[in-house]
């Protein structure tokens, strides 16, 4: 990869063919005023290029951003299931991950409701090892011959080529009312799911059961998942809507940024391994993708740890060029027959053909195996290999037989007895559309619960035909009577009268993100409002406090520059305020200082500020005169005016001016950053 990295320091501009340029910006013309000649090749070559300079964007995941790592597996007890030797030898291999929006186009916003892809490309010396997955356990539909109706659905609609990058819209609900196997996978798109904090802040799944296999041939069931080191969070719907227009690059960013500040992003690799005699112990069918393994009934166990903690160079030769496939395989790790996996196998290596021009992607630096690479293909679009000698065919005796077959380390496809007849039909195991789909419902807290009833309504809101609503309630019905009802009363659709299908009350609490709780506040952002006046000794205890608690602090002023506090040395505002907003930061904090929470209370920017950081639930402190600004921004807290600390409902303040700071603020309040949010706060009735 190094190798084809380009430096430009210190060089001098050329054509492509070498050729010294000594002027760029006319074109070879006769008299100044005159007509361009043919003859310009440095003009021509220039404009060439440039008009050749995009390819298709991806089908579908067309957003996405990546990043460099590395992966080490903890310890060899895998060695028993699989042959894979980065899942066992403990060394540390380099991997690429793309994380991605799945319906939007390349320039379409980071925080719409999506899916998130996941990819992992594990660069072995087995071979490269592609982990194409997302930050949802399951999929849309059973069959891969389904995806084209899908995504046809899901995306813009074709007549107007709206909406962009989202769900909410009759084509989506069309073919989800029609097609009863989506409804799981629904329950989480329509959750918290689809709405991560951060890539760094959600899990990933393989969702397929592929397939170890060990040095004797046995094969064991597996499911793979990633972890986040630092929890699995997400926005609220309002937010995610405002972060659109106010940084439609926000999870790029956010992985960019930490990355660059030395704050890598880890996740635990796990799996969730199934005997092959237990194959038919469930009551779903292990090949149907639409389906989780609760995790209670078996566990997952950690595998590796997989760190980023390099940036790409170049957006475009990296990110946009690398190439996933779900059949890039290493020994060890193998198939099963989910007709969502198989067809999988063809459409990437068939997607790459049309996207990268050319059956040569794979010598691209970002797909370039570092385990050696010989075969007999030659030539095509793009080829960058020079090969040399006579000949290109196996069998061969004029190249002594070389590349030969290897006798060891080689994959070989498990051999798996099947027969029957040929035959186009959906596997009756395959045909319980609901049970899981109200597993996941009966899991979630009653907050996820009400994020999930307000999603359905404002999709369904967005749904013109009337009929449609109507069907997928009557969908709902089937998952739960309840949600069925709640979802109706919120769209106009008639509420079904009566239970279909009794809900059979079991429940996985490891599907709630509550149930997950971190207790670190590493990388969250927190404002701090400042102006002139303000309290210089408490502020810059803030910033120190939260700092060391790894959280990066920013202090936000009416405008840049210095801060004049009232005493004391100027402080420095990192950003203006009306250039960010609420929903770009976890938590805020208004300091003391009335001359400063004067000017504060009268600026739009600021009131609004917390008034909508305390809509969206998100932890909020103040101290002494700081409390003022809460106010005006209608937000109250219960504290009598002594020196406590007070929390109420992620509400942290104290009446004590910064000399009587105590650690006790800074701990109440790190608390409720790491809660993510005070769930239990009501704000549907604040105006922001
Ligand atoms: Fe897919 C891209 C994940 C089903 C066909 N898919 C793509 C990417 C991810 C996934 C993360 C982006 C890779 C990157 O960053 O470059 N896809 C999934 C998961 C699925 C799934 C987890 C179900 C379990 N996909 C799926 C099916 C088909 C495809 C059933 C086709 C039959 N997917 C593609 C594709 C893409 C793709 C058209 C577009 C760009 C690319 O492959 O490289 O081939």
């Amino acid at each position: 990869m190094q190798s084809s990295r380009v430096d430009l320091d210190h060089t001098r501009l050329t054509t492509q063919q070498g050729v010294r340029v000594d002027h760029t910006d006319d074109s070879l013309t006769i008299t100044e005023r005159g007509p361009t000649l043919l003859e310009d090749f440095h003009a021509r070559e220039k404009i060439t290029h440039f008009d050749h300079e995009r390819i298709p964007e991806r089908v579908v995941h067309a957003r996405g951003a990546g990043a460099y790592g590395h992966f080490q597996a903890y310890e060899g007890w895998l060695r028993d299931y699989t042959v894979a030797e980065f899942l066992t030898s403990g060394e540390q291999i380099p991997v690429f991950v793309r994380f991605s929006t799945v319906a939007g186009s390349r320039g379409s916003a980071d925080t719409v409701r999506d899916v998130r892809g996941f990819a992992t490309k594990f660069f072995t010396r087995q071979g490269n090892y592609d982990l194409v997955g997302n930050n949802m356990p399951v999929f849309f539909i059973q069959d891969g011959i389904k995806f084209p109706d899908f995504v046809h659905a899901v995306k813009p609609e074709p007549d107007n080529e709206i909406p962009q990058a989202a769900s909410a819209h009759d084509t989506l609900w069309d073919f989800v009312s029609l097609q009863p196997e989506t409804l799981h996978m629904m329950m989480w798109l329509m959750s918290d799911r689809a709405l991560p904090r951060s890539y760094r802040m959600m899990q990933g799944f393989g969702v397929h059961t592929f397939r170890l296999v060990n040095a004797d041939g046995q094969g064991t069931f597996v499911k793979f998942h990633w972890k986040p080191v630092l929890g699995t969070h997400s926005l609220v719907w309002d937010e995610c809507q405002k972060i659109a227009g106010k940084d439609p690059d926000y999870n790029r960013r956010d992985l960019w940024d930490c990355i660059e500040a030395g704050q890598f992003p880890e996740w635990e690799l796990g799996v969730q391994l199934v005997d092959e005699k237990d194959e038919f112990s469930f009551d779903f069918d292990l090949l149907d993708p639409t389906k989780i393994i609760p995790e209670e009934q078996v566990p997952v166990r950690p595998v590796g740890r997989m760190v980023l903690d390099r940036n790409p160079d170049n957006f475009f030769a990296e990110t946009e060029q690398v190439a996933f496939h779900t059949a890039n395989v290493v020994p060890g790790i193998d198939f099963t027959n989910d007709p969502l996996l198989q067809a999988r196998n063809f459409s990437y290596l068939d997607t790459q053909l049309i996207r990268l021009g050319g059956p040569n992607f794979a010598q691209l630096p970002v797909n370039r195996p570092i385990a050696d690479v010989h075969t007999n293909q030659r030539d095509g679009y793009g080829q960058q290999a020079v090969h040399k000698g006579r000949t290109s065919y196996f069998k061969n005796s004029i190249s002594g037989g070389c590349p030969a077959i290897a006798d060891s380390g080689t994959f070989s496809h498990y051999t798996e007895h099947v027969e029957g007849h040929k035959i186009r039909k959906r596997s009756e195991s395959f045909k319980d559309f609901y049970s899981q789909a109200t597993l996941f419902w009966n899991s979630m807290s009653e907050v996820e619960r009400e994020h999930i009833v307000s999603a359905f309504r404002f999709e369904l809101g967005k749904v013109t035909s009337k009929e449609i609503r109507g069907r997928v309630v009557a969908e709902l019905n089937n998952v739960d009577h309840e949600l069925a009802v709640r979802v109706s009363e919120g769209v106009g659709v008639t509420a079904p009268a009566e239970e279909v299908r009794p809900n059979h009350g079991r429940s996985s609490p490891a599907l709630s993100q509550l149930n997950a709780p971190s207790n670190r506040i590493s990388t969250r952002r927190i404002a701090v409002l400042v102006a002139d006046g303000v309290d210089a000794t408490g502020t810059r205890r803030v910033v120190d406090e939260l700092t060391k608690r790894e959280a990066v602090v920013e202090l936000l002023a009416p405008s840049d520059g210095e801060v004049r506090p009232g005493t004391g040395e100027p402080l420095e505002a990192d950003r203006q305020l009306n250039t960010m907003a609420s929903v770009l930061y976890d938590a805020v904090v208004v300091p003391c200082g009335p001359d400063s929470v004067n000017l504060l209370s009268q600026d739009g920017y600021a009131v609004h500020f917390v008034a909508e950081a305390y809509k969206h639930a998100k932890p909020v402190a103040a101290f002494g005169s700081g409390r003022d600004l809460l106010h005006r921004a209608g937000v109250t807290d219960r504290i009598a005016d002594n020196e406590q600390v007070t929390v109420d409902q992620g509400v942290v303040t104290t009446a004590a001016a910064s000399q009587e700071l105590t650690t006790e603020f800074f701990d109440a309040f790190a608390t409720e950053i790491a809660r993510h949010r005070a769930w239990e706060r009501r704000t549907d009735a604040v105006p922001a």
